[in-house]
């Protein structure tokens, strides 16, 4: 068994629905573990002023992490992804934040996923679920990056999903 940490946001649509559908998708071929809280965040980088809601899983699986890709992209396309511009306006992004250990650097997948440092719309729900996890390229734990990342965009508790 694998364990592998997904990122979820979208900032177009039913924002809400499409968190708990990909959830729903994603449980058909992956356990959750756990599951952080939503959060509403301003969206980062772009151009974008239309807020995401933002939520972080963890899940453990038999697929590997190219199959874990596959089976995500094929959830954001069912999800209604279209991919128009870099950091553009999205239904559902999922991206794989941590596989195992693992260090990846193909050009297809990059894990831990290269951006996530920077961010605290990540940083925030992955610190609540995994506080202690250290990032295997920057040996420093959720907790600390979350307090040492200079994003200062506002992550705040959306609704609990239960
Ligand atoms: N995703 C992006 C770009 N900007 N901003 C927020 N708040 N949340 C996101 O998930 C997000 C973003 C590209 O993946
Ligand atoms: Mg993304
Ligand atoms: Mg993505």
């Amino acid at each position: 068994m694998h364990q592998v940490v997904l990122g979820l946001g979208g900032n177009m649509g039913d924002r809400l629905s499409l968190l708990k559908n990909a959830r729903k998708l994603l449980t058909q071929q992956m356990s959750l573990e756990k599951e952080s809280l939503i959060y509403q965040t301003a969206a980062w980088g772009g151009e974008s002023k239309t807020p995401y809601l933002n939520q972080v899983l963890v899940l453990t699986t038999n697929l590997d992490a190219i199959d874990c890709l596959d089976f995500i992209l094929n959830i954001e396309n069912q999800l209604g992804r279209e991919r128009v511009i870099k950091w553009g306006d999205r239904t559902m992004d999922i991206d794989i934040l941590y596989y195992d250990y693992e260090i990846i650097n193909t050009e297809r997948l990059k894990v831990p996923h290269p951006y996530m440092v920077d961010r605290n719309f990540v940083l925030v729900p992955l610190a609540e679920v995994l506080p202690d996890f250290v990032h295997p390229q920057m040996g420093k734990s959720s907790m600390v990056l979350r307090e040492e990342c200079e994003d200062s965009l506002k992550v705040k508790p959306w609704c609990d999903i239960s």
